[in-house]
């Protein structure tokens, strides 16, 4: 598949729009165009998707999928989604899931892996079961540290191995948003989104949120299998271009502060003759909250303040919007800039180099001509 920078190529994939970016065909990645964000929740036919390996083939019978809940726990649980179902208190919420590596492509030099702009995140509404509920109720031993996820998609080379094992610590996992979901936006879930149970746990790097789950291995350790490698982020910067010294790398958890601008979108003319420009968009901060949302059209020598409209619940995204007088006819650039509630805002530019490109939130900028 010709890269993304085609314009000519567009997704051609079972229930998604042809307007998603395709980044990658094996695995299949696609990512979702920020002017295609401007839905308060994102609609499945517009969700991005990472894979990293097989799609496994839709089961028959969804009800009997078995999810085992084992390792250091007091009673080790393997129930059919029918008993999960029956048994736990049924949520639904609008989480945020976005990729480790949203942003990657704004690295120089540039960084391995999936060039994602600002469109690897979705906020959908998730239906299933706190995780939290299941843990308790295999009762979490005093020892427990990580958790260990497994399922069924398979190594891309090699279908022996799993196509990636990632895990949390109990701390994380026994928040009570995380979900173990088997319905987005009211559906069950589509066979690339999970089929039919998957673990969303907002906030974090989305590989933690393991599709077509069949296991939760409690560990007394921090979890070790294939994908445990990788999502690392420099404790102190390194220079851009070299290899940092494993020592001084840490797991990325929350992810960093984000502002996307969804309408108007880039390379937009607008009418000479409105009176103001309104600037649409979205904003999340991992598991803290956004504080202010600004945006600029001179290049952040001045800024304004947006006006974020509240969550409808905790790790929802906040959507925001500006209204701007229409400057005189020209090129303008609009920015928009996050700040979190620990006063962290979008840098200018992507920061804290590594890579594999983890955790760049560089200020999201368009280009408009007005008149
Ligand atoms: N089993 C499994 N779960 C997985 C993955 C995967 O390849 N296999 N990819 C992860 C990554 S890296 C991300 S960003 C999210 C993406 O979820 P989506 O494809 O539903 O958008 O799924 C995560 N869960
Ligand atoms: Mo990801």
């Amino acid at each position: 598949m010709p890269n993304r920078q085609d314009p000519s190529v567009s997704i051609i994939y079972p229930g998604k729009s042809p307007a998603l970016t395709p980044l990658g065909e094996q695995p299949l990645v696609v990512e979702t165009p920020a002017h295609e964000l401007g839905d308060e929740t994102t609609p499945t036919e517009k969700f991005f998707i990472r894979n990293n390996g097989t799609i496994p083939e839709p089961v028959a019978d969804p009800l009997a999928w078995t999810l085992t809940i084992d390792g250091e726990v007091e009673t080790p649980l393997t129930l059919t989604l029918r008993d999960i179902q029956s048994r736990f208190e049924q949520v639904t919420r609008h989480l945020v899931l976005e990729c480790g590596g949203n942003g990657r492509s704004f690295y120089d030099p540039p960084a391995a892996g999936n060039a994602w702009t600002n469109g690897g995140v979705g906020c959908a509404q998730w239906t299933g079961v706190r995780l939290r509920d299941l843990l308790l109720a295999a009762g979490v031993k005093a020892s427990a540290v990580f958790t260990g996820h497994y399922s069924a998609d398979r190594d891309l080379k090699d279908p022996t191995k799993q196509a990636m094992s990632r895990g949390v610590p109990i701390t994380k996992a026994l928040d009570e948003n995380n979900l173990i979901a088997w319905a987005m936006n009211g559906e069950p879930l589509p066979p690339i989104h999970g089929f039919p149970l998957r673990l969303v746990i907002p906030g974090w790097p989305g590989s933690v949120s393991s599709k077509w789950l069949t296991r939760i291995w409690v560990r007394e350790r921090r979890h070790d299998e294939k994908g445990m490698t990788s999502y690392r982020v420099p404790i102190r910067p390194v220079v851009p271009g070299s290899t940092p010294d494993p020592d001084n790398l840490r797991d990325l958890e929350s992810m960093p502060v984000r502002s996307i601008i969804t309408a108007p979108h880039d390379g937009a003319t607008l009418a000479a003759d409105a009176s103001h420009i309104t600037v649409h968009g979205a904003a999340w901060a991992g598991d803290i909250d956004v504080a202010r949302v600004d945006v600029s059209i001179d290049y952040g020598a001045t800024w304004q303040p947006a006006t974020l409209l509240p969550q409808r619940n905790a790790y929802d995204w906040h959507r925001w919007r500006a209204t701007i007088a229409r400057p005189a006819p020209g090129y303008y650039q609009i920015w928009a800039r996050a700040t979190d509630v620990n006063g962290v805002a979008q840098p200018h530019a992507p920061a804290n180099w590594n890579p594999q490109g983890y955790g760049a939130n560089p200020m999201h900028r368009v280009a408009v001509t007005v008149g």
